[in-house]
């Protein structure tokens, strides 16, 4: 319970509308974490997983039309619809409010109303941000409690600006229906009202879709909120590098999916001496500091990570960090029930049982873990991570990074030759689709800031936004932008670069570049490093890939031109004058080469 009157008239409010049997306020301790485990298991829904292979572990499978974000019934419900921009849904707030009002009258009969209360960020820091989720999903308790600081602390604290958000998984218990274990509705609904600062989820469990705090909350919600107040939030990982000489440097980085953002921010470096730690790997909050210098804070609490691919091999960080006191969502079961994934190891199990429920063997043609299955995991058990993830007041961000999958003519480094530029190269990042999503393999989709799906307003005014925040600091306190490219491809289509580990070649580059070291020289679309200034000691790579890798081609950069000029038009009036100015400085430069 609580003595805020806003909170417990909002909490009130919704019983009456949702009609639950019983409403818990959640303190977040692990006694109530048993108690959901235990529901959790009588209703089907979860499995505890071999107490020798996976400790405190336990392992659910979503229903199979329930197993991703769902962005085309993602909504941002600004009062003006030029306010939601042409990259987002958009439906008049009064209207989606009567819609919503009729979806949840009742929709919790049946069942128990649970008050998460949460902070984004460290509890009581000035960065953070307070939130009350209700949800009538257990599941959902218990990944708040990973991915949020979540319990009696938070709810002491929190005063009249909260965010709320209101979570059903749209399946009533009524006159004695059956519960089953992974209740969800077809109809779905995620919708953002900027402007009051609250969300509205209905009919899924799975994710971003239910877990609020995370992209509804801390992007969607966040950016809007962080335009009004000049401060950012990003879909960006943070890590901290230090060098062999004990200097350190914070840097930020946004990547469309599958480019290995978890990967990088818990990279596991091949050059010795060097060190990664890790601040986050998927959201940024980025404010000004007294002295004039961009400090991020991570404000998740955990990681909800993509499980393929994730191995003692690719990522050994993220490996050791699921090996306990995790959750398991649609990957594959062990006879001898652990969990398998594809590329977990180099051979697959004679014998497992599919994200489905069904028997697999290796002769299947689908794969065994939906490729979009995840580990829910405590950012405390990762080994990496940096000793100053929880400071309140954030760390120092020195560089900011860019990146794609794009298999040709983006180098595998290049540095902005201003913020302006370098905010152009946010807006125009793109990258190829692959396997992964449900598009066509290879595809070039344009991403801005990686923000495409979590933007809570106009994208160009969000280009607009971080134009002018450049203006709150003297430009040399500025992070200095940078675009890399790990994915670049020979003819044969064979990567060029060994990527990984090997990564720290370019963060090394970069690190000197903002040390004001660093051998750079001038190209069409930025600087890149010159000829030895990338360190290949103990790799075998032929003089030939470096120059393949930062091969620039006029043609293509004037088709790049065009297609970004395309892209732009869908911003109309929106577009800040700068970004047509930057198109215009680079087909010029590719004009002249
Ligand atoms: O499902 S989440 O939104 O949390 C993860 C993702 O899609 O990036
Ligand atoms: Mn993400």
């Amino acid at each position: 319970m609580t003595q805020n009157k806003k909170l417990s008239n909002w909490v009130n409010d919704m019983a009456k509308l949702c009609k639950p049997d019983k409403i818990h306020w959640c303190n977040g301790t692990e006694d109530e974490f048993s108690e959901m485990i235990r529901l959790l298991t009588e209703s089907g829904t979860c499995m505890k997983l071999n107490e020798d292979k996976k400790p405190n572990s336990y392992y659910f499978k979503s229903d199979p039309k329930d197993v991703a974000r769902v962005e085309d019934r993602t909504f941002i419900c600004s009062e003006k619809e030029i306010d939601a921009g042409p990259t987002n849904n958009w439906k008049n707030p009064k209207e989606m409010k009567e819609e919503l009002l009729n979806l949840f009258n009742g929709t919790m009969r049946g069942r128990t109303m649970y008050v998460i209360p949460f902070s984004m960020g460290p509890i009581g820091s000035k960065i953070s941000m307070n939130g009350v989720q209700l949800t009538d999903s257990p599941y959902v308790v218990i990944s708040m409690k990973i991915m949020t600081r979540m319990g009696a602390e938070v709810m002491n604290k929190i005063e009249d600006d909260f965010v709320p958000c209101i979570h059903s998984v749209g399946y009533p218990l009524e006159n004695g229906t059956k519960d089953i274990p992974w209740p969800c509705n077809e109809t779905k609904y995620i919708v953002h009202f900027p402007e009051e600062r609250a969300i509205w989820s209905y009919g899924s469990g799975y994710g971003g879709n239910a877990l609020l705090g995370k992209k509804c909350f801390s992007l969607r919600i966040a950016s809007k909120v962080a335009k009004d107040e000049g401060w950012l939030a990003e879909h960006m990982l943070i890590v901290g590098i230090t060098s062999p000489e004990g200097k350190k440097h914070y840097f930020a980085a946004a990547f469309p999916s599958a480019c290995g953002k978890t990967n990088l921010a818990m990279l596991k470096p091949s050059l010795p001496g060097w060190k990664v730690e890790t601040v986050g790997d998927d959201i940024a909050w980025m404010r000004f500091g007294n002295d004039g210098r961009l400090y991020a804070i991570n404000p998740e609490n955990g990681f909800f990570g993509v499980a393929p691919g994730t191995s003692m091999v690719s990522n050994p960080n993220a490996f050791l960090t699921l090996e306990k006191n995790s959750l398991f969502t649609n990957t594959a079961l062990t006879d001898d029930k652990d969990v398998w994934w594809e590329g977990l190891t180099s051979e697959k199990p004679e014998h497992l049982i599919d994200w489905n429920g069904n028997d697999w063997t290796p002769k299947m043609h689908h794969p065994a873990a939906h490729p979009n299955s995840r580990f829910t995991t405590s950012a405390s058990q990762c080994p990496t991570m940096d000793q100053d993830w929880e400071n309140p007041n954030g760390v120092p961000i020195s560089a900011i990074i860019f990146g794609g999958r794009r298999a040709s003519f983006i180098p595998l480094v290049y540095e902005a030759f201003s913020w302006q530029h370098g905010t152009f190269i946010g807006a125009t990042v793109s990258s190829e689709t692959t396997a992964a999503a449900a598009h066509q393999v290879g595809q070039l989709r344009n991403d801005p800031f990686a923000m495409l799906p979590f933007c809570g307003y106009n994208m160009g005014d969000y280009f607009g936004h971080w134009l002018k925040i450049s203006q709150s600091t003297a430009s040399e306190k500025l992070p200095k932008i940078f675009n890399v490219n790990w994915f670049r491809k020979d003819n044969d289509g064979k990567f060029l670069w060994p990527g990984y580990g090997e990564n720290i070649r370019v963060l090394q580059w970069i690190f000197e570049r903002v040390e004001g070291n660093g051998g750079a020289v001038y190209s069409p679309l930025g600087n890149i490093p010159t000829e030895n200034s990338i360190d290949l000691r103990g790799l075998n790579l032929p003089a030939e890939t470096m120059k393949e890798l930062f091969n620039i081609d006029k043609e293509a950069g004037l088709s790049e031109a065009e297609r970004v000029q395309n892209y732009f038009t869908i911003f109309g009036e929106q577009l800040p004058k700068e970004m047509n100015d930057e198109l215009e400085k680079f087909k010029e430069r590719f004009t002249k080469l």
